[in-house]
This record gives structure tokens, C-alpha cells and sequence, in this order.
């Protein structure tokens, strides 16, 4: 079992918790916590880069290693890193434990030292219509992030 962990905050008091395991080459399972976002759905993604530099823009792009183009999680074509949106309802959220196939934590294809993103406004998941559906899913500012890291 490999077991990953990002800590996500902003300056915007945005703060939480994502837990990632993986038995073997089975799916991954996230889940984990968050507060301080506005109640609604957020667009939530690993973007390519571990790279905090420049706060949540230096991430760079959704973690894409095939290539295609943004959509929702259960879509054939999709970024690897498209885990769909966050639905808030309180101020504290626990995320559902959700598993995806194409975010392993080992391998040349492996999201470890890559960032999770949490994003202002719903993911539309590709079909909104939006010239940004496509590559971002229109979702708005990146109001908190953090580097995927190993856990032991
Ligand atoms: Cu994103
Ligand atoms: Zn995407």
C-alpha cells in the first residue's frame, strides 16, 4: 500500500486535507477535508507541477499524461488529473471517499511531487459552452493548492 498526502492552503483561509492510498495497481482512493471555501460545487484537480513558487498559478496545467482533453471523471476522454468538483455544503466539508483509476502513486505516470487544486467556481466538466471548458473547465481562480507528498 502507498499512502500520499497534500495539505492545501491559501491566503484566502481556505485550509484542508487530501489522503490518497493505492493497493498495488488497483485505483486510488482520495479522501480528506476541507474548510473555508463558499458552499457550492469547486472544480478539483492535480495540476502538473509541484510547484508553489508562485502560490497556486505555478502548478502549471491539469496533470495530463495522455494528452487529451478536460472532462469529467467518469469520461474516456478526459485529463488524468480531472477529479471532478467538491460539493460544500457547511463550512467544514468531508470529502466522500472517491477512487480514480488514472492517478497512481508510484510509476512513470505517478502524481506524487504534483499538486492538488482547489478551485473558486464549479468545474463545468467539459460541456459548458465555455472557450475554457476544454482545458480548465471554466473554474475560476485557484483559491488553494499543495504538493502531493509520500506518507509513511
Ligand atoms: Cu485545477
Ligand atoms: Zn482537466
Amino acid at each position: 500500500m502507498v499512502k500520499a498526502v497534500v495539505v492545501l492552503k491559501s491566503s484566502e483561509g481556505v485550509c484542508g486535507t487530501v489522503y490518497f492510498t493505492q493497493e498495488g495497481d488497483g485505483p486510488t482512493t482520495v479522501t480528506g477535508s476541507l474548510s473555508g471555501l463558499k458552499p457550492g460545487l469547486h472544480g478539483f484537480h492535480v495540476h502538473a507541477l509541484g510547484d508553489t513558487t508562485n502560490g497556486c498559478m505555478s502548478t502549471g496545467p491539469h496533470f495530463n499524461p495522455c494528452g487529451k482533453e478536460h472532462g469529467a471523471p467518469e469520461d474516456q476522454n478526459r485529463h488524468a488529473g480531472d477529479l471532478g468538483n467538491v460539493n460544500v455544503g457547511d463550512d467544514e466539508f468531508n470529502l466522500m471517499t472517491l477512487s480514480f483509476m488514472q492517478i497512481p502513486l508510484s510509476g512513470p505516470s505517478s502524481i506524487v511531487g504534483r499538486a492538488v487544486v482547489v478551485h473558486g467556481d464549479p468545474d463545468d466538466l467539459g460541456k459548458g459552452g465555455h472557450e475554457l471548458s476544454k482545458t480548465t473547465g471554466n473554474a475560476g481562480g485557484r483559491v488553494a493548492c499543495g504538493v502531493i507528498g509520500l506518507q509513511g
